[in-house]
């Protein structure tokens, strides 16, 4: 039991080094990401995108649904294309409002 107290003494003193607050990079609000098309819902204004990394929501990779910001955004894409695309949070829906097709 002895042998325990310096370790956690140890712990008391290392926790508060990881304990502080790490200053997230300052994301700029127009960033491109980058993603595939996985599904695209035309009528619905829909995509659905496994994307990389969003800066600036704060969000890691996933697959997810993202609202169209104009009905004429998704024209010309189809499932499988690479492409690199601006997403934002408007009204609590995550928004693309710039999509473009990478060669
Ligand atoms: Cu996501």
């Amino acid at each position: 039991m002895k042998t325990w107290i310096p370790l956690l003494a140890a712990l008391a003193v290392a926790t508060p080094l990881y304990a502080q607050p790490v200053t997230p990079p300052v994301a700029q609000a127009s960033a491109m990401s980058e993603g595939v098309v996985r599904k695209i819902d035309v009528a619905n204004g829909k995509i659905t995108l496994r994307h990389g990394p969003l800066a600036n929501l704060d969000m890691p990779p996933m697959t997810m649904v993202f609202t169209a910001a104009q009905a004429g955004l998704l024209e010309g894409l189809k499932v499988g294309d690479r492409v690199r695309f601006v997403a934002e949070m408007n009204s609590g829906v995550y928004t693309v409002t710039r999509i473009e097709r990478l060669p």
